[in-house]
């Protein structure tokens, strides 16, 4: 199954449309996995070999506005700078575009704004291919459910699948060869004094990609065999901590989970360490202030940057022993 198929199934006969709008406008946040994505039954349609659970990151995004123009090419602007057509960014997004559109077009402005680092482990592709579907889907006046949204977002970049939503998001691995059955869902749980604090050690883009880092832990780590059976068993702690309010049952699954992933990472040859020596020393603060009572955990992406995970009550301690955190409450604005 390629990408083209599955765009064929879910467009039908609205497939490569002509534009009803000239203009498409959206927003989709961004996404810290609780539970990971880590690892492919299929590189081409991003389809995972586990289901995953995360968290939308409330106004941390990106941005997208499209807008059709007479050209014979794309026209990309990140964050107000004019990208170049061969970087890879572009390539990624033009590939993506030209699943929907044939030889002779059409052909956007399409102006991104994100407001979190890019490609520093901080789910920008999430955020980006999530916008963009939702901006196509105005566009082309498609019309498509969430969920067909969602299997689109996939083919982009398989977090963004987890993108359309605000809150915590559960992505379905599914069973079929053409992913039909793989998409995000959300899950209905408030809450309100939950917090996440970034803490940013670099954003400087990653020096190994998170597809190229998957590809190898799966063909080359020991440990991988042992992972899809610890993210069953994560998935079923998380969502009992949802239901029940469980914030040091989260707070330990979360971390346990990511730090099992990184595992998998160092056990593949050549070894993958995204860490930065501030990431262990952080890590290790942490397992301090933990020690003496501070309700405190974090997570770790495809990056050396640390999400902590702790509730409003302890808001201030956090940011006494973090001077530089920045804090999100993804319910504030529910
Ligand atoms: C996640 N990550 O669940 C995991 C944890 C990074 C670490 O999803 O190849 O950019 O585009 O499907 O979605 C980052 O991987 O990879 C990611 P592709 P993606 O958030």
């Amino acid at each position: 199954v390629k990408k083209s198929d599955v765009v064929k199934l879910i467009l039908k006969n609205k497939y490569l449309g002509t534009p009803l709008k000239q203009t498409g406008v959206a927003f989709a946040p961004t996404n810290i996995a609780l539970c990971k994505y880590w690892g492919k039954r299929d590189n081409d349609l991003n389809l995972p070999v586990t289901s995953s659970l995360s968290i939308a990151l409330g106004k941390k995004g990106a941005k997208v506005n499209f807008q059709v123009i007479n050209e014979t090419h794309d026209l990309i602007t990140l964050n107000g700078e004019v990208l170049d057509v061969a970087s890879a960014f572009a390539q990624r997004l033009v590939t993506f575009l030209n699943l929907f559109r044939l030889k002779q077009g059409p052909y956007f402005s399409i102006i991104i704004e994100s407001n979190i680092p890019i490609a520093a482990g901080l789910a920008s592709s999430a955020c980006g291919f999530a916008s963009v579907v939702l901006a196509l889907n105005q566009v082309f006046g498609w019309n498509l459910t969430v969920t067909e949204l969602s299997i689109l977002a996939r083919l982009g970049s398989g977090s963004a699948c987890r993108s359309l939503w605000q809150g915590f998001v559960e992505w379905n691995a599914g069973q079929r060869a053409d992913g039909m059955d793989s998409y995000g869902q959300p899950l209905n749980f408030n809450w309100p004094d939950f917090c996440i604090g970034l803490l940013v050690m670099s954003e400087k883009e990653k020096h190994l990609s998170s597809r190229e880092a998957m590809l190898r832990t799966v063909n080359h780590s020991a440990l991988y065999s042992a992972w899809p059976a610890k993210v069953t068993t994560d998935l079923v702690k998380l969502k009992t901590a949802l239901s029940e309010k469980d914030f040091t049952l989260l707070g330990e699954t979360s971390e346990s989970n990511a730090m099992s992933m990184h595992a998998t990472m160092l056990s593949a040859w050549p070894p993958i360490s995204y860490a930065l020596p501030e990431t262990v020393m952080i890590m290790q603060k942490i397992w301090k202030l933990r020690s003496e009572g501070l309700p405190l955990y974090f997570t770790q992406d495809a990056g050396p940057n640390l999400k902590l995970l702790f509730l409003e009550a302890h808001l201030l301690q956090v940011k006494a022993e973090f001077s530089h955190i920045e804090i999100v409450k993804p319910f504030a604005h529910i």
